[in-house]
């Protein structure tokens, strides 16, 4: 039997950490829905992630997109995080919003077009050292939309220089996550299309490089939990974005589409003792929250990722070694099915009273007034968003 004191330990350890842009307007490619009450400044976002935390527990720090959400001085905003409880996680470099990158960004056939991007790779390392973020995270929308528009062989080279050089300058404690996405924006080739060629540029670069697994960036019916383990073992896992997905990359709350999957996921998590902060997997959610309140859809995303890791833990590993070894198909599935199927609803609950917080995080934030506050106090200015 698992140790329940055990568990919940590793429960109050846990740490999610939050996209800024999460908290922000965003929409479809086809129309953004204005909310009452974003955020307008990389601060608000702050409190809205500190919010979120408050309330969870296990959520303490919040990642940064850069120039989304660009400021003056990067050391007084961590410092603003700080004191609102939260840290700088990852910085996500984007080298896709801009003019020039119409046929790619480091992968762009234009040398010039190649060296703007590296400089804007550089520029999030700055805002790296003066923030204390750790992670450097790289998503290209590089690719190409028809047979024969580049050259693919030489695309990967230019994506390789691209990488050595931001690589190389990384300080000893940063890291490059590298990301993966099957398609979209391009639609005949992608640059970095799957967890392969993320791997392979990892491994040439080095122990600091690392790949991240963004769960809506498959095609329909790949194995997650395989390319979990595989990394796993391989030490080049870095970081999850986790979101949920139906069809493409819909970028829904995480756990929303397939908790079973999610709950898989975080098994292969356990089972390799990779949940621990010192193994240094970054657990992230990339999501967007087009018609549903932002905030209680990012609590209720934590929730969701916790009580996927709270069924994990509670799988009885040595019957499960056991029935692996024994042969014992049924005995085996079980064992896995038991934990998964087990309420832990009331153990969360506990976990949260023990760490001094309310059981029930969105019941909270309603009571707590601050959707109304925001909503009054944030009129005027512009809110933070893309426009689509
Ligand atoms: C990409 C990718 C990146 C995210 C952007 C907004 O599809 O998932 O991680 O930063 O979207
Ligand atoms: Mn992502």
């Amino acid at each position: 039997m698992t140790d329940l004191s055990t568990v919940k330990a590793a429960l109050r350890h846990q740490r999610i950490e939050t996209p800024s842009w999460g908290y922000a307007n965003s929409g479809t490619r086809f129309k953004v829905f204005p909310q009452e009450g974003v955020p307008r400044t990389p601060h608000e976002k702050i409190d809205d992630a500190a919010t979120v935390h408050r309330l969870t527990g296990i959520a303490p720090v919040v990642a940064l997109h850069i120039p989304w959400d660009r400021v003056d001085d990067f050391t007084e905003l961590a410092k603003y995080a700080a004191g609102q409880g939260v840290e700088i996680g990852a910085i996500n470099a984007n080298v896709f919003q801009d003019n020039d990158y119409r046929l790619g960004s480091v992968c762009h056939p234009d040398p010039g077009i190649r060296r703007k991007a590296v400089g804007h790779l550089l520029d999030c390392i700055d805002v790296m050292e003066a923030t204390g973020s750790r992670d450097l995270k790289l998503w290209f929308a590089d690719g190409t939309n028809y047979p024969g528009q580049d050259n693919l062989r030489q695309r990967q080279d230019r994506l390789a220089t691209a990488l050595q050089e931001t690589y190389d300058r990384l300080g000893e404690h940063q890291r490059m996550l590298l990301e993966y996405k099957l398609f979209e924006p391009a639609f005949y080739s992608t640059d970095v299309p799957d967890w392969g060629t993320s791997f392979a540029h990892c491994l040439q670069l080095g122990t600091r490089a690392q790949v991240v697994i963004d769960t809506g960036h498959h095609a329909p019916g790949t194995n997650i939990e395989f390319i979990v383990a595989f990394l796993l073992r391989a030490e080049k896992l870095g970081a999850f974005d986790f979101n949920s997905r139906f069809y493409a990359d819909d970028d829904l709350m995480v756990g929303a589409a397939d908790p079973f999957q999610l709950f898989r996921i975080m098994h292969e998590i356990v089972q390799g003792d990779a949940l621990r902060p010192a193994a240094g997997i970054a657990f992230m959610l990339d999501q967007c929250h087009n018609i549903e309140a932002k905030i209680p859809a990012i609590i209720r995303s934590v929730m969701n990722v916790q009580e996927a890791t709270a069924k994990a833990l509670l799988v009885d590993a040595r019957a499960l070694a056991a029935a692996q070894e024994a042969g014992d198909v049924l005995g085996a599935n079980a064992a896995l099915m038991d934990a998964y199927n087990t309420d832990v609803r009331p153990l969360l609950a506990d976990v949260r009273q023990d760490m001094g917080l309310d059981p029930d995080p969105i019941a909270a934030y309603s009571r707590s007034g601050y959707a109304e506050r925001i909503c009054a106090d944030r009129v005027g200015g512009q809110a933070a968003g893309w426009d689509a």
